[in-house]
C-alpha cells in the first residue's frame, strides 16, 4: 500500500443522511462504498462538521430567514442551512457502520460561531486554516482520494483547496452524494475539472487501479 496516499472521508455523519438535520438524498449509500475502498488505503483521515448551536450558517439564527436562502456575511455569500451537526449531538456523529479502523485523524470544522467551513483545509473566510495541509505534509502524504458528503459542498471545496495546496486529488464519485442546490453539482464538477481534480468510480479502484 502506498504510504504517500490517504483516503479523506468527508462528513459521513448522520446529519447529512436521511433523517438528519440536512439530509442529502441517498446520503447513507456512501457508507458501504467507503467501507469497500477503505481497506486499500494505509492512511485515512475523517472530517466532521461540528457546529455550535449559535452557528452563523443556521437559518434559525437569523430571524425571518429560511433554510437554503443566501445571506451576505463579512466573508462573502453564505447559504443558510437547516440546523445540522450540532456539537455533541447524534446528528453530528459519524455513521456507526463506517469501517475505517485505520483512520488516523478526525478534523472537526465549522466550530467557529461566525465562520462556516465546507473545506477540510481552509474556513469560509478563506484565511483560517484547519491545520490539515500541514498535517498531511508532515506525514509525507502527497495524494488524496476523497469520498463522503456532500459532493458539491464539503467534498468539492476540500478537493479544490487540496489542489491549491499542491496535492494530487481524486474524487471517488460513487462514494459521494450531492445536495445539488441551484446547479451547485454541475458547477462543482466543472470547477474541480478545471483545477485538475480527477474523477473516478470505486469499481476502478477495486479492480486494481490501486492508489
Ligand atoms: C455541508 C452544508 C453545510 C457538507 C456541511 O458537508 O457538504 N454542507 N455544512
Ligand atoms: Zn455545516
Amino acid at each position: 500500500m502506498n504510504t504517500n496516499t490517504a483516503l479523506l472521508i468527508v462528513d459521513a455523519q448522520y446529519g447529512f443522511m436521511p433523517g438528519g438535520g440536512l439530509p442529502v438524498a441517498d446520503g447513507d449509500a456512501v457508507v458501504p462504498v467507503i467501507n469497500r475502498v477503505a481497506p486499500l488505503f494505509a492512511n485515512a483521515v475523517l472530517t466532521q462538521d461540528w457546529h455550535p448551536a449559535n452557528h452563523v450558517s443556521f437559518a434559525a439564527n437569523h430571524p425571518g430567514r429560511q433554510p437554503f436562502e443566501t445571506m451576505l456575511l463579512p466573508y462573502g455569500e453564505q447559504v443558510l442551512w437547516p440546523i445540522h451537526c450540532v456539537q455533541g449531538t447524534r446528528d453530528a456523529a459519524l455513521h456507526d457502520d463506517l469501517q475505517v479502523p485505520q483512520a488516523q485523524l478526525v478534523i472537526r470544522k465549522g466550530f467557529h460561531p461566525a465562520v462556516d467551513s465546507y473545506s477540510a483545509f481552509i474556513e469560509a473566510d478563506r484565511k483560517t486554516t484547519t491545520g490539515l495541509a500541514a498535517y498531511l505534509l508532515a506525514r509525507g502524504i502527497t495524494s488524496l482520494y476523497l469520498c463522503g458528503l456532500a459532493t458539491d459542498y464539503c467534498v468539492a471545496w476540500s478537493a479544490l483547496d487540496a489542489r491549491a495546496a499542491g496535492f494530487d486529488v481524486v474524487v471517488i464519485e460513487d462514494a459521494c452524494r450531492a445536495i445539488d442546490l441551484n446547479g451547485s453539482l454541475e458547477k462543482a464538477w466543472a470547477d474541480m475539472a478545471s483545477a485538475g481534480v480527477k474523477r473516478i468510480q470505486s469499481s476502478s479502484l477495486l479492480q486494481g487501479n490501486l492508489p
